[in-house]
């Protein structure tokens, strides 16, 4: 049995470290305990165990050892990263696939309570497959779009359309390497089969349609997932919002949405403000209901809406040891089985409502566009209902939360940069090019209990940030930085470069940029391309001093994201374990997949997939490649030293300085 941790040791958060002394206290397990009860297997860790058929499972552990069929290390381990990259990319694409059917439904008025609101984003994305737009209305265009995008899913031969927004040349190498999705479906069906007992047993070959499938999420699935949810719930510009447990109140009916699909919790936002439910909660004794977010889900409503974020992934089930959450609202991903179990030592009620979802012991409420504002009314009542059977004296609410300001889509990062008129990524280029701003970090993925909640992630931002890179962050990640409090403005720009803290006290924006949920990882596709095209910074992604990391990553989906964004151009770092290691000092050759998508990959796409387990190797190697791709731009060698002096709180501190100071502090000792 591996150490039991003290909750210091389990997570950064102190929300986080107060309720797992609660739940100790009550001796109750989470997946932080269940983590150190739970010894992970190391020769499935390492990709070297295939249990594609029943002649197996065949756990390859000696040197030259093959599987009763043959197989080689490197094939199984190509078929064990493959079929990860094809759940991931089918969990996004499936969720795109039903944001494509709920457009559809709310142009031919089926789906009730919903609406196009962002029309202008309509216009624009069916602009990008010339569906027609001009005379015709909003419900016209988005008919057509819905058709086109639920087509792209089951299209079997020629191309997704989306991969037209790459860049031109990014498009040409796909095409060469003949990796563009011809429909999501197709490739993800297809990796099943090729990874089945006897089929594709060439690593490399079998990885080139890892790229293809990812590619299928990332500029099909992903993308067609995170423009509907614009056309439809709006697409995010700044907005207030708060994170952590402590947005939990004692005196309101606590209802948690958890999962991923923006089609439900928007509809419960809508129907937590009718006054007919605020009545309702009132007449049980309460305040009202108060809504919050667990996972992608809250993303989703805090990007839009300003709906709190009670936390992210490790978050689940310390949400409701609150013992104050009425109802926990799921739909699919991310939800941990463990919850239902949980809940019964308390009062609140697990509520499952996708068709795809059930857990035993929770209620379902099945979930339906047709009738959506109806059954988001039901879901708040049952949740109203239940408020009597709190326990007071089982309530513990963390009284931890901090502020923050998410809702930074690539539309308005365009438009904060340049206003609406010269909207544009031309200063953000200029700023990198000058090296006021060194480079570019997305920091995202998951939480995962074998490392410290939020750890990895708070310290590679952290430091990256002292660095002058610029952040953007997603999913779980994000929250993490959330939780910290350096998504507000001044708030986050103490501990910031002096470059960077620059160009955010000109433009107005945190050092840290809350992008949205995973499936909007498709954003950061978007900004890099459009970095690429505004000139300066080479012609494709793959020459941008960017990079992408998940220190904390755990899902299949996270490995999808890895692989769309590695075949896009760029260098992605995971931390944790790989699970394609091998044992190389047991048994030789057991590293080939893992170096392949590495060096094969980089000589191939100009990108990279690497696992590095010690937070400061992954800030040197990112640092390394930001500096390796200015250098290769002939950019200028970053000086930490050159930037700085101008930015309001500079000028604040030379206002404050005596009459002689202040010219020394503006032009320099010498003057
Ligand atoms: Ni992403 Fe979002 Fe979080 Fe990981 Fe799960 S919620 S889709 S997979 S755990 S970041």
């Amino acid at each position: 049995m591996a150490k039991k941790r003290e909750p210091q040791e389990y997570t950064t958060d102190p929300a986080a470290q107060q309720m797992l002394i609660r739940a100790e206290e009550l001796g109750v397990q989470t997946a932080f305990t269940r983590a150190d009860d739970m010894v992970p297997c190391n020769i499935g860790g390492a990709g070297m165990c295939c249990k594609q058929c029943g002649m197996g499972p065949c756990r390859l552990t000696k040197d030259g050892q093959v599987g009763i069929c043959g197989a080689t290390i490197d094939t199984i381990q190509a078929r064990n990263l493959t079929r990860a990259i094809a759940a991931g990319a089918a969990a996004h694409s499936d969720h795109g696939r039903d944001m494509a059917f709920l457009l559809k439904a709310t142009a031919n008025g089926e789906a009730e309570g919903y609406y196009i609101r962002d029309v202008a984003k309509l216009r624009m994305v069916a602009g990008y497959y010339d569906i027609p737009v001009e005379g015709r209305s909003p419900e016209e265009i988005a008919n057509d779009l819905a058709d086109f995008y639920i087509a792209q899913f089951g299209q079997q031969r020629g191309e997704v359309l989306p991969v037209r927004r790459a860049t031109k040349k990014r498009q040409q190498l796909w095409r060469e390497r003949g990796v563009v999705p011809r429909g999501v479906d197709r490739e993800v069906v297809e990796a099943l089969h090729r990874t089945h007992i006897g089929d594709d047993q060439d690593a490399e070959h079998i990885l080139e349609h890892a790229i293809r499938t990812a590619l299928a999420d990332g500029w099909a699935g992903s993308m067609i997932a995170t423009d509907i949810s614009d056309i439809l719930f709006g697409t995010p510009a700044p907005i207030l919002g708060q994170a952590n447990l402590g947005v939990i109140k004692e005196d309101m009916v606590n209802v948690i949405v958890h999962g991923h699909e923006p089609s439900l919790s928007e509809m419960i936002v809508a129907a937590s403000q009718d006054p007919e439910i605020i009545a309702y909660a009132r007449a049980a004794g309460a305040k009202g209901v108060n809504l919050s977010g667990i996972c992608c889900t809250a993303n989703e409503i805090l990007m839009r809406q300003g709906i709190p974020a009670a936390g992210n992934f490790l978050h689940q089930e310390l949400a409701i040891m609150t013992g104050a959450v009425e109802a926990m609202v799921v739909d699919v991903q991310c939800i941990m089985q463990a919850l239902v179990g949980l809940a019964q030592n308390f009062h609140t009620q697990i509520i499952t409502t996708s068709p795809k979802v059930r857990i035993k012991g929770a209620t379902h409420i099945e979930f339906e566009e047709h009738k959506a504002l109806t059954i988001a009314k039901q879901i708040l009542k049952t949740a109203i209902d239940n408020f009597k059977n709190r326990d007071k004296s089982k309530t513990y609410i963390p009284q931890v939360r901090e502020d923050l300001i998410p809702g930074f889509s690539h539309e308005y990062i365009n438009y904060m940069l340049g206003g609406s008129y010269r909207a544009s990524f031309r200063p953000l280029n200029d700023a990198i090019m000058a090296g006021r701003i060194r480079g570019v970090a997305a920091i995202v993925g998951c939480n995962n209990p074998r490392s410290s909640q939020d750890y990895l992630h708070n310290l590679v931002t952290k430091e990256l940030l002292k660095q002058d890179v610029l952040i953007v962050q997603t999913g779980c990640g994000a929250i993490a930085s959330a939780k910290l409090g350096l998504m507000l403005g001044e708030a986050g720009l103490s501990e910031v470069g002096p470059g960077l803290r620059e160009v955010c006290e000109t433009v107005g924006i945190p050092p840290v940029l809350h992008m949205g949920s995973c499936v909007d990882n498709t954003r950061i596709l978007t900004v890099l391309t459009q970095m690429a095209e505004t000139g300066g910074l080479g012609d494709d992604i793959d020459q941008i001093p960017a990079v992408g990391l998940a220190p904390e990553w755990m899902s299949e989906k996270a490995l999808a994201i890895a692989t769309y964004c590695v075949a896009s151009g760029a260098y992605v770092i995971f931390g944790g374990a790989s699970p394609v290691s091998g044992m190389p000092d047991r048994v030789a050759d057991s590293d080939i997949v893992l170096r392949y998508i590495s060096q094969g990959w980089e000589e191939r796409y100009g990108g990279k997939l690497e696992f590095i387990a010690d937070p400061q190797e992954m800030i040197k190697a990112t640092l390394a490649h930001i500096d390796k791709k200015r250098a290769a731009l002939g950019l200028p060698e970053y000086d930490p030293t050159r930037f700085g002096r101008s930015g309001d709180s500079k000028m604040l501190q030379i206002e404050a300085l005596p009459l002689e100071k202040k010219r020394e502090a503006i032009y320099g000792a010498a003057v």
